[in-house]
């Protein structure tokens, strides 16, 4: 049998020399991000132990302190990223403010943000969940000093890079840098992330719909009307489509991108906002869904043309194949006019 030898640091090096002026900067944070996935997938492979050990916010064995999952993924992924020289800020949906590089560290130009444990509702229950970020170059002068809030609040049309790690059966890091989006699986024997999911398409047709239906008395008559249509066998003799809702957005829309699919958390009279948040969840996977073929809208507009006024924003967001997005969009629409 052939050996795969895409790993992805290779995989991010070799598309660095398709662009002659790349500094390296991008993919020195990009393989800087690989080794925190590796960092935070072993610690969520451990997880249930943590119940034999002792619990979070408890003493452990050694009488350390043990730290709940989703803190030691933010505290990971800041260790990871605040030295290399090329951020000059970052955000986590952990921390209320923006999060400043320390200042015996050099800062550079890109700006990070990041949901460092996705779903975690699901930690408990050995659930898949994830990590998400988001790379944007800065918008103040790069001289030296640290990022504001203004290199943070950027619409999602500026992000240069996006990225999720899922941690499921397997753990699977994908990411695009604009250029198509790439899935690489962790081979825990030799600890590398290994190309499995080359140029990933997202079905132009969906064949799955996602959607916390415990809500269905608060929706938007249009969404309700839309849900029904695709739980009929339609007359040009498509089947109904099939509901699966994890709860864990990254491992819902990972899903759906590889099989066809629609993931949706609206507006609705409870939360009129939506729950999910702009830039730490909607903007990276709408990049990275729109590089695979789809599409993803906050019920009438786009996306990643949404322009940020705060970092913990939520928005309603349909996301997935373009048909179903499409469909969706035409009932919203029609239960307006
Ligand atoms: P969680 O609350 O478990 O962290 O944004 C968080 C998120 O999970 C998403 O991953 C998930 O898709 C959504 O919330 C689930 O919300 P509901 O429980 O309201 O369905």
């Amino acid at each position: 049998m052939a050996i795969n030898f895409m790993t992805l640091t290779r995989h991010i090096y070799e598309g660095e020399k398709r662009y002659p002026g790349a500094t390296g900067e991008l993919s020195d944070l990009l393989h800087e991000l690989s080794l925190a996935a590796k960092v935070i997938s072993l610690e969520v492979n451990k997880a249930g132990l943590v119940d034999i050990i002792g619990f979070a916010g408890h003493d452990n064995i050694h009488g350390e302190k043990v730290k709940k999952l989703d803190v030691f993924a933010h505290e990971t992924l800041f260790k990871a990223m605040d030295h290399g020289g090329h951020l000059c800020v970052m955000a986590s949906e952990e921390e209320e403010d923006i999060l400043r590089i320390p200042d015996y560290h050099s800062k550079g130009k890109y700006v990070l943000l990041f949901d460092p444990l996705d779903g975690s509702s699901n930690i408990d229950v050995n659930v898949s969940i994830g990590t998400i970020f988001s790379i944007y170059r800065r918008v103040t002068p790069n001289d030296g000093s640290g990022g504001t809030l203004e290199d943070c609040l950027q619409p999602g049309l500026k992000q240069v890079a996006a990225g999720y790690i899922v941690y499921g059966s397997s753990t699977i890091f994908v990411y695009t840098v604009r250029d198509g989006v790439h899935g690489f699986t962790l081979d825990p024997a030799f600890g590398e992330f290994l190309l499995s999911h080359k140029n990933i398409k997202i079905p132009e047709k969906a064949s799955i719909y996602s959607i916390n239906e415990g809500n269905y008395k608060y929706w938007h008559p249009g969404l309700k009307k839309y849900i029904k249509y695709i739980q009929d066998a339609d007359n040009r003799g498509r089947k109904p489509y099939t509901s699966r809702y994890i709860g864990s957005m990254v491992a819902d829309i990972h899903r759906n991108m590889l099989y066809g699919g629609i993931f949706i958390y609206p507006a609705d009279n409870l939360n009129p906002d939506g729950k999910l948040r702009l830039m730490y969840e909607c903007n990276p996977m709408a990049l990275i869904i729109e590089q695979a073929g789809g599409r993803a809208i906050d019920g009438s507009k786009r996306i990643l043309e949404i322009q940020p006024t705060n970092l913990h924003q939520r928005v309603p967001i349909y996301i997935g194949s373009k048909e179903a997005v499409d469909k969706v969009e035409e009932y919203l629409k029609q239960e307006n006019q």
